[in-house]
């Protein structure tokens, strides 16, 4: 099994403009975040791969692996460890024929079998959310608390994600519900100080695993 993250930032730049996508991942990486998340909803292909790239040269420099929300092909161009998909994204499977064995593939999955279809398409984890309301995803379904959340990770002979709407306060919760790892997108980009929330969301998860 790849060795996956447990506190992935998703970097946000629609949700709060002080800082870029690169700018974050460094305030993020420097609070100790093992895995980094570009999002980004609108540009051009030209204008992600450069946003992308930064980011890039940043996470190789920390060897912190670089997931690309969406984009298999952006991931490829800038050399980054993987993708994050949606259920409405490239399949898992194809997305393996782009990327290399090696790479960490990330799949949403919102019903148990999303789930056992991802993982048998070759997810090497699954996201799943958002555990309590969020603002920061337009289309996000109603939150699905923490009783589906272990449910799926009964399931799932993968490590899941949780997402959506955590917090430090809830952080622990969620791991403790079995979460293999959180990922966060408010808690850290909307926070005054991006790098103390990446270390208190970090301190809240050692403290349960
Ligand atoms: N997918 C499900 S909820 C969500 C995404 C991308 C948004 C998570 O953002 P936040 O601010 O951590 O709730
Ligand atoms: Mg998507």
């Amino acid at each position: 099994m790849k060795n996956i993250g447990v506190l992935h930032v998703i970097t946000d730049t629609a949700l709060q403009s002080r800082f870029t996508h690169a700018a974050l991942a460094e305030l993020a990486i420097e609070g100790g975040a093992d895995t980094v998340q570009f999002r980004q909803k609108h540009g051009t292909t030209r204008e992600l791969i450069a946003m992308a790239q930064d980011m890039q040269t940043i996470c190789a420099q920390h060897k912190v692996p670089l997931i690309v929300n969406d984009r298999a092909d952006i991931a490829l161009a800038v050399g980054a460890t993987g993708t994050h998909f949606g259920q409405d994204d490239m399949p898992v499977s194809i997305g393996r024929q782009i990327l290399s064995t090696k790479a960490i593939i990330g799949a949403s999955a919102r019903t148990e079998d999303k789930i056992l279809e991802a993982i048998s398409e070759g997810a090497d984890y699954i996201g799943f959310g958002p555990i309590y309301g969020t603002t920061s995803k337009s289309d996000a379904e109603m939150p699905k608390g923490l009783e589906r959340l272990r449910r799926m990770c009964d399931i799932a002979a993968c490590p899941v994600i949780a997402i959506g709407g955590i917090s430090v306060q809830t952080a622990g919760d969620v791991i403790r519900a079995g979460a293999h790892g959180i990922a966060v997108i408010s808690a850290v980009c909307a926070h005054p100080e991006p790098t103390v929330a990446t270390q208190a969301l970090l301190n809240e998860i050692h403290g349960v695993k």
